[in-house]
């Protein structure tokens, strides 16, 4: 729980990841959407032998995490668990149609565009390490990563934030910046860094944060 009062939604994540993923794992962005508008909430951490069991899977249809369980309502995908969590937070996610129009292209932009670019730069990184095709393949990932990242960093040339004031868009876009931690494509962007810097200072990043590894320490002393 994040706060002593009393928690609304529920939060479901591993009990165990390696420490390279530590930090990146999903869960973290969906607790900074809840730290930012407010709303205490559990944690659940399930097991590997729990992710293919029957009862996860009825929520979670690929087996992964995180889920966001709020009475009758459950949520999979981090994205649309942040926009849940975002529609009961104004800061977040405006109603004003035009502003709103903008959070919501840049929470895609983030999810559908500059995600999977990132994930392609972890799977041959990481989940592929050794193989000659990885290797091969590496160079275009790494350039493509760069086109976009370039692209981001143009947009955010006379922007504090992605889509107006700090919104739910924030959340996603720094989130995928996280994901290539292990490289120096943001740090190649001053105004990247600078960016992820400025939303990773945010108290309710911080709690998020703190909150996530905990987490998974608490696990690892009781293993
Ligand atoms: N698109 C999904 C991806 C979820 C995902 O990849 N979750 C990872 C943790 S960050 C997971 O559950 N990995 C364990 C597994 O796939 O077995 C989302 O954003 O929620």
């Amino acid at each position: 729980m994040s706060s002593p009062e009393k928690p609304e939604m529920t939060l479901v994540t591993l009990k165990s990841v390696p420490p390279l993923v530590r930090g990146l794992v999903r869960d973290l962005r969906a607790r900074w959407a809840l730290e930012e508008a407010g709303i205490p909430y559990n944690v659940v951490q399930i097991g590997r032998d729990e992710q293919r069991a029957p009862p996860h899977l009825a929520r979670q249809p690929f087996g992964q995490v995180p889920v966001l369980l709020d009475g009758k309502v459950t949520l999979f995908e981090s994205g649309a668990i942040v926009q849940y969590v975002a529609e009961r937070s104004p800061a977040l996610l405006p109603s004003e149609a035009a502003a709103r129009a903008r959070v919501m292209s840049w929470m895609f932009a983030a999810v559908s565009t500059l995600e999977p670019a990132a994930s392609n730069l972890q799977e041959v990184d990481w989940f592929h390490a050794g193989a000659p095709w990885a290797a091969a393949r590496r160079p275009a990932v790494v350039d493509f990563l760069r086109l976009h990242f370039g692209s981001l960093s143009d947009w955010l040339r006379d922007r504090d934030h992605v889509a107006g004031a700090f919104s739910a868009a924030d959340i996603l876009v720094t989130s995928v910046l996280r994901m290539v931690r292990h490289t120096d494509l943001v740090a190649e962007s001053p105004i990247l860094t600078a960016y992820q810097t400025r939303c990773e200072a945010r108290l309710a990043f911080q709690r998020a944060m703190e909150a996530h590894m905990a987490a998974f320490e608490h696990f690892d002393s009781s293993a």
